[in-house]
């Protein structure tokens, strides 16, 4: 089934530059942008603007050990818990709020910043809860482009650095919280992708191929495992002004390597490292608005959904339920 559906979306997105049409790629369309949730989608023209505010929120619920969702009962055995298990996690919210920048400094090279702010909320078993909230990690990037084709496609680099500015030293109590409550990653990461758009009349397709490499150990001794993350999308231009997007989204995280050595018999949270890091495909659905005229040209509004259709986490974890991104973002 999942074979099926990969082999489809790649015939699909290998087809698009057949129906192509002959214009350059434009960003002025509402699906000039791709869904909210792609980071680093597009590049800009030399010397334009672009600042945006993006708002994502997660929820986890439910506890599953490999692909399958298990009871808190089921659970505690592999914790030892004479308690029942009564620390595991029983649900947790995460929302973040992402400021960007772009700007063109020549036709070939676009600069992004991302700066994120997080707020964690975790309840446990036994109903007590715990948050931690802050700057995350920052993320400078240049995104390079490849080649511009006269037939509305276009590929470029994504060259991303992900500075350790987010805090690993957040506790509940005394008890520093778990590896998922933390803020930040503690290490320099790289962020490399490449991304593919291509644009007929009325529809647009894109793919990026990205990850995470973790440079080194952070200064508690742990590493956040790499991550690598396929997304595909397609999107249907309804009017100049909106459009519909569906994307399908894989991405793979390895589990912590190291250990923080502070959550050792930690109350705060029942999860090790082994227990970090997944393998998930999500299904997405979305909404791009790009104001034309009036006082508001130049502005966007969009808002995406995105579910799990398949994962996999490695040992104990919360399932991911759903992910809303809503954004504005505006361009001068
Ligand atoms: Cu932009």
């Amino acid at each position: 089934m999942k074979t099926t559906l990969y082999t489809f979306l790649f015939s699909l997105i290998l087809s698009a530059p057949s129906y192509a049409h002959d214009e350059a790629w434009t960003a002025s369309r509402p699906d000039g942008h791709a869904p909210i949730s792609v980071m680093g989608d597009h590049m800009h023209a030399m010397g334009e603007w672009m600042i945006s505010y993006r708002f994502m929120t997660m929820e986890m619920e439910s506890l599953m050990k490999g692909s399958s969702t298990i009871s808190r009962a089921q659970a505690a055995p592999d914790y030892n818990m004479s308690m029942g298990g009564m620390m595991l996690p029983k649900n947790m919210t995460m929302d973040m709020h992402m400021f960007g920048a772009m700007h063109a400094i020549s036709d070939n090279w676009t600069l992004m910043c991302m700066v994120n702010y997080l707020e964690n909320e975790m309840t446990m078993q036994n109903n007590g809860s715990m948050k931690s909230d802050g700057m995350s990690d920052l993320k400078i990037a240049g995104l390079y482009d490849l080649a511009r084709w006269d037939s509305g496609r276009r590929i470029h680099l994504n060259i991303g650095l992900s500075v350790p500015t987010g805090s690993i030293d957040e506790k509940s109590g005394s008890n520093t919280l778990g590896y998922g409550m933390q803020l930040g990653s503690g290490t320099w990461d790289f962020y490399p992708a490449i991304t593919y758009l291509a644009q007929t009349k009325n529809y647009s397709y894109g793919a990026q191929l990205g990850g995470i490499l973790r440079a080194s150990d952070n200064d508690q001794g742990y590493t956040l495992g790499n991550r690598l993350e396929a997304a595909l999308w397609g999107a249907r231009k309804i009017t100049d002004s909106l459009s519909a997007s569906a994307k399908f989204d894989y991405s793979t995280q390895d589990e912590v390597d190291g250990e923080d050595s502070r959550m050792n018999n930690n109350m705060s949270s029942a999860l090790s490292s082994v227990d970090q890091g997944r393998d998930i495909t999500t299904f997405g659905l979305g909404l791009n608005y790009y104001f034309q005229n009036s006082v508001l040209r130049g502005h966007r509004l969009a808002a995406e959904w995105e579910t799990p259709l398949d994962q996999k986490v490695n040992g104990v974890q919360l399932e991911l339920d759903s992910t809303w991104t809503f954004g504005w973002q505006y361009a001068w």
